[in-house]
């Protein structure tokens, strides 16, 4: 059984969406997280290292860090097809979207939101800008990161437009507009919402 470590309206809300799409049995730890407003504490309930959501645990196995979970989740239970294996032809792609996730994308969003300015040739990731190009055209080529197939990739940038979509921190784009919605037009996530709590 999956123990997954969470927050309403946090980055674990999508681990929920993410184990509904794989339909494995999963329960939920709710715990306190510490908020930008000064409100929330770290939980000593939480497993996470740094206090933060999302974490799992299974059996005698912690996983942090949302990139890391997607893949371990999507390994663990394989047979369900949400993230290709190694020898799929996908894989590659798959590893590449999911460490493009956490090394690229999100560096430049909140580097945006923090008001930072990403230096050239030195940062690890770039700017929203540039980094926007990269997802659009891989998206060009499907409904999906890796064409017809949903994965798990797609369960965070999905949500991850479907949130700032509408903020300043993107350029409108009708291509990830609708490739949001499609993702959370999943009736996985619908069912993840029910249960964010
Ligand atoms: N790099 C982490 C980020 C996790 C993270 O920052 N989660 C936020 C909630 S959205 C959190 O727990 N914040 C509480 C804190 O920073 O203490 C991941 O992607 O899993």
């Amino acid at each position: 059984m999956i123990t997954l470590f969470h927050h309403p309206q946090s980055r674990s809300t999508r681990f929920i969406f993410l184990l509904e799409e794989l339909g494995v049995p999963y329960e939920i730890h709710r715990v306190d997280i510490r908020k930008r407003d000064g409100t929330g504490a770290v939980d000593p309930a939480n497993p996470h290292p740094h206090g933060k959501v999302p974490a799992i645990r299974d059996g005698g196995t912690l996983v942090f860090e949302s990139t890391a979970i997607a893949l371990y989740l999507t390994d663990r239970f394989s047979e369900r097809g949400l993230g290709p294996q190694v020898g799929e032809a996908d894989r590659g792609a798959y590893l590449t979207w999911l460490a493009y996730y956490s090394g690229v994308l999100e560096p430049a969003f909140v580097s945006k939101f923090l008001g930072v300015e990403v230096p050239r040739g030195t940062a690890g990731w770039v700017a929203v800008e540039e980094a926007m190009p990269t997802v659009i055209q891989a998206l060009s080529r499907g409904p999906y990161l890796l064409g017809e197939r949903f994965s798990a990739a797609d369960v965070l940038y999905g949500t991850t437009f479907a949130m700032f979509s509408q903020s300043p921190l993107m350029e409108k784009s009708a291509l990830i507009d609708a490739y949001a919605q499609r993702v959370v037009g999943r009736p996985a996530f619908q069912r993840a919402l029910a249960r964010d709590g």
